[in-house]
C-alpha cells in the first residue's frame, strides 16, 4: 500500500534519500582527492633528497649479493673494491681497521651492516664545517677549475641561490679566454636576476676581476662571484694567471677571495684528485663544488680529496637547470653514496 507524505509517494520519497546518499557520497570522494592532491603539492616543494646512481653502491651491492659468510676472502674482495672506488688510503685504512675489529668480536654477523660501517666511516671524514658564510661586504667567491666541469653553470646556481636569498649579487665575466664566455655568463645572470660586469677593454682576466670588484664595491653588492676560463692545472703559465687574479683582488680587499671554490665534476674520478691537488697548491682552496652527480657517479673521490687534502665540498650541481643546486650535506651524500 503506498502512503503520502505532504504529496510524495513512497517510491519519490525512497529515490530522494538515495540520491541524497549519493550526493553524499560524491562529496565525501571529492574532498579526499583534494585533499591527498594538496598534500602532494606541498612535499613536491620541499628539496628533493639526493639519489645517485652511485658505482661504489651497486658494487657493494654485488660483493654482498654472492657473499655466504665474512670470511678472509669476503675482506679480500672488500679492500679490493675500496680501494678502486677512490675513497683514499686514509679513509680505507680506517674502515678496513674497523670491519676487521667488529668481526673479530663476533659482532659482524650480517653482511649488509658492512654498508653501514662504510657509510658512518665517509660521513665522519666529510663532516667538517666548511665555512661559507657571509660576514663581510662584498662576500668575494673565486670560482676555478678544468675545462667543461660547470664553473659558468654552478656560478648561475650560486648566484641564483644568493639572490633568492636576499642578497645583492654580481657576476664577474673574467673569462676572457673563450669569446662567448661573456655572453653564456650574462644569459645565467639574467636567470638569476643577478648584475654582472663585462669588460670590453681589456682581455687579462685580473684587471677584469678588479674593476668587476670596484664597481661591485660602488654598487654596495653583497656578494660578487669571479667566473675564470677553464684551464689545465698542470700548465703553469696558466695557474700563474690565476694566482694573479688572487693578488689583485686582494689590492682592494686584503681578506677576500673570502672563497676559492674549486668545480669538479663528479665523474672524473681520480684525476679530480690531482685537479684538487694543484689548484690546491696554487691557490690554497677553501672548498669545492662537484657538478654533475645527476649522472652515473663515482663520488668517492669526494672522500678521496677530503682525506688527502682536507678539502671539502660546500655545494653539489645535480643537473643543468637553475635548482639543480644544493648545498653538500655530509650526512646526506654518505647515505646516498652507499644505500
Ligand atoms: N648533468 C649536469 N650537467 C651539468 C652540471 N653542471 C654543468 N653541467 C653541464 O656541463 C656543461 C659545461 O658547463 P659549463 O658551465 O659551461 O662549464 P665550464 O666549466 O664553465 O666550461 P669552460 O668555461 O668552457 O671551462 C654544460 O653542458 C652544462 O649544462 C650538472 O650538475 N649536471
Ligand atoms: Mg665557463
Amino acid at each position: 500500500m503506498e502512503f503520502t507524505l505532504q504529496g510524495f509517494t513512497q517510491t519519490q520519497l525512497i529515490m530522494f534519500v538515495l540520491l541524497l546518499g549519493l550526493l553524499f557520497f560524491s562529496l565525501f570522494f571529492i574532498f579526499r582527492l583534494k585533499k591527498s592532491s594538496l598534500k602532494q603539492d606541498s612535499t613536491s616543494l620541499k628539496p628533493k633528497p639526493l639519489s645517485l646512481k652511485s658505482i661504489l653502491n651497486q658494487k657493494l651491492d654485488e660483493l654482498i649479493l654472492k657473499t655466504k659468510t665474512l670470511d678472509p676472502q669476503f675482506l679480500d674482495s672488500l679492500e679490493e673494491l675500496l680501494y678502486t672506488s677512490d675513497l683514499g688510503p686514509k679513509t680505507v685504512d680506517k674502515l678496513l681497521t674497523h670491519v676487521r675489529a667488529e668481526l673479530s668480536r663476533g659482532e659482524l654477523k650480517d653482511p649488509l651492516k658492512v654498508k653501514t660501517i662504510i657509510s658512518q666511516k665517509i660521513f665522519e671524514t666529510l663532516n667538517v664545517n666548511v665555512q661559507s658564510q657571509i660576514k663581510t661586504k662584498p662576500h668575494v667567491i673565486l670560482i676555478v677549475g678544468v675545462n667543461g666541469v660547470g664553473k659558468t653553470t654552478s656560478i648561475g646556481k650560486l648566484a641564483y641561490h644568493y639572490s633568492q636569498q636576499g642578497k645583492k649579487t654580481m657576476v664577474v665575466a673574467a673569462d676572457t679566454f673563450r669569446a662567448a664566455a661573456g655572453d653564456q655568463l650574462n644569459i645565467w645572470a639574467k636567470r638569476a636576476e643577478v648584475s654582472i660586469y663585462t669588460s670590453t677593454q681589456t682581455q687579462d682576466p685580473a684587471a677584469v676581476a678588479y674593476q668587476g670588484l670596484e664597481k661591485a664595491i660602488k654598487e654596495q653588492s653583497d656578494v660578487v662571484i669571479i667566473d675564470t676560463a677553464g684551464r689545465l692545472h698542470n700548465k703553469e703559465n696558466l695557474m700563474e694567471e690565476l694566482k694573479k687574479v688572487k693578488r689583485v683582488i686582494q689590492k682592494i680587499l686584503p681578506e677576500a677571495p673570502h672563497q676559492i671554490l674549486l668545480v669538479i665534476d663528479a665523474n672524473s674520478g681520480q684525476n679530480a684528485l690531482v685537479q684538487a691537488r694543484q689548484f690546491n697548491e696554487a691557490l690554497k682552496l677553501t672548498g669545492l663544488v662537484v657538478t654533475k652527480l645527476d649522472g652515473t657517479a663515482k663520488g668517492g673521490i669526494i672522500v678521496g680529496i677530503a682525506d688527502e687534502l682536507g678539502v671539502l665540498p660546500s655545494y653539489i650541481g645535480v643537473g643543468e637547470k637553475i635548482t639543480d643546486f644544493k648545498i653538500f650535506s655530509a650526512q646526506e651524500f654518505s647515505k646516498a653514496l652507499i644505500f
